[in-house]
């Protein structure tokens, strides 16, 4: 590391993880305005949505405490699945049509490990699982019952995940019992998360409980590589939020990050990928309440993030500037 960089990092140390800037401007390209156009210091830490300032905090001082980069992010996502007043994600999550809280997860190394949950029920935190996935089995996948088995014999606990709040939601809710996902609603929904650690390496993961009032045993993108997070340690990660349907059909964050390798930028290859799913969609049911977001990052540490529909952020934290909240472009706004 050149001196300079140690310098940057020894002043930087003192206040990082406490600095929230509202509006940044530090690496931010102005023709882009998403994202950054030239390389940050690593470790880069970012996560889809509010939740995510919490979540990047929390992986940050874990890497500082010396943690894996896998250690790390499931430490911070893991802040927001234990959260019951999270309507998202792992503990507190908006249950199923039926009343079962259901939750997707899944995590990925820069040597193309992966590991994955989908359908996981009663246990808090998917992410660790799908990081035990990843250790100790032959496989990247588990799903339900066999997820749960697995996840009991590694020493995790059975729990009730839905809260008296979400209950009541749901109670409410079934008094209609229309399904139409609301994202963007209190500023939250899956949360996604890549990391560039100090050695240059990506990882990244991400969990949720799913679409609220969904059908029971639908899955959708978090648990799925290639769709709600893809990475290649030779060029960047990607990870996504949203209605995962839309991004399945797309394999979203795989195509993001082949387009970064094809020499776009991060910002541009989230753009892209998002005007493909509003091409694929525009004449589809789900376009009425559609909004997908990526966040991407390359091997050099530039990042950028593009959605849909407005209202979509994400939590970028670096060495040089700090934990902060970053508003991303979007397509369009919500009333179109
Ligand atoms: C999913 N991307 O399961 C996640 C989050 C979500 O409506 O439910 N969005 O599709």
């Amino acid at each position: 590391m050149s001196n300079r960089r140690n310098f940057i990092k020894k002043a930087a140390l003192g206040s990082i993880g406490m600095t929230s800037l509202k509006s940044w401007s530090g690496a931010l390209d102005p023709n882009q305005n998403s994202g950054s156009f030239k390389p940050v210091i690593s470790p880069l830490i970012i996560s889809t949505w509010d939740h995510g300032f919490q979540a990047n905090a929390e992986t940050l001082k874990q890497l500082n405490n010396g943690k894996t980069a896998l250690d790390a992010i499931v430490s911070g996502v893991g802040i927001c699945e234990a959260d019951p007043t999270n309507k998202s994600v792992g503990y507190g999550g908006l249950p199923d049509k039926d009343g079962n809280v259901t939750l997707d997860a899944c995590i990925m190394d820069h040597k193309s490990n992966c590991g994955s949950v989908s359908f996981l029920q009663e246990i808090k935190h998917p992410i660790a699982v799908a990081q035990k996935v990843l250790e100790k089995t032959p496989h990247v996948m588990l799903s339900g019952k066999g997820a749960q088995d697995f996840a009991l014999s590694q020493g995790f606990l059975k729990e009730n995940l839905l809260t008296p709040e979400s209950e009541k939601l749901w109670t409410d809710w079934l008094e209609q019992s229309k399904y139409k996902p609301i994202i963007n609603s209190e500023n939250h929904d899956t949360i996604s998360m890549l990391v560039l650690d100090e050695a240059g390496n990506l990882s990244g993961g991400c969990t949720t409980s799913g679409a609220a009032w969904k059908m029971h045993g639908r899955v959708g993108d978090s648990p799925i590589i290639g769709a709600g997070l893809f990475l290649d340690n030779d060029v960047g990660g990607a990870a996504a939020t949203g209605l995962g349907e839309a991004v399945i059909r797309t394999a979203g964050s795989a195509m993001v990050v082949e387009l970064m390798r094809q020499g776009k930028s991060p910002f541009e290859a989230c753009k892209k990928i998002v005007e493909r799913i509003y091409d694929k969609h525009k004449d589809h049911k789900d376009m009425d309440y559609l909004q997908v977001g990526f966040i991407a990052v390359d091997k050099n540490g530039i990042y950028g993030g593009y959605s849909l529909r407005s209202g979509f952020n994400y939590a970028v934290c670096d060495l040089e500037n700090g934990n902060r909240m970053e508003d991303s472009k979007f397509k369009m706004s919500w009333n179109k």
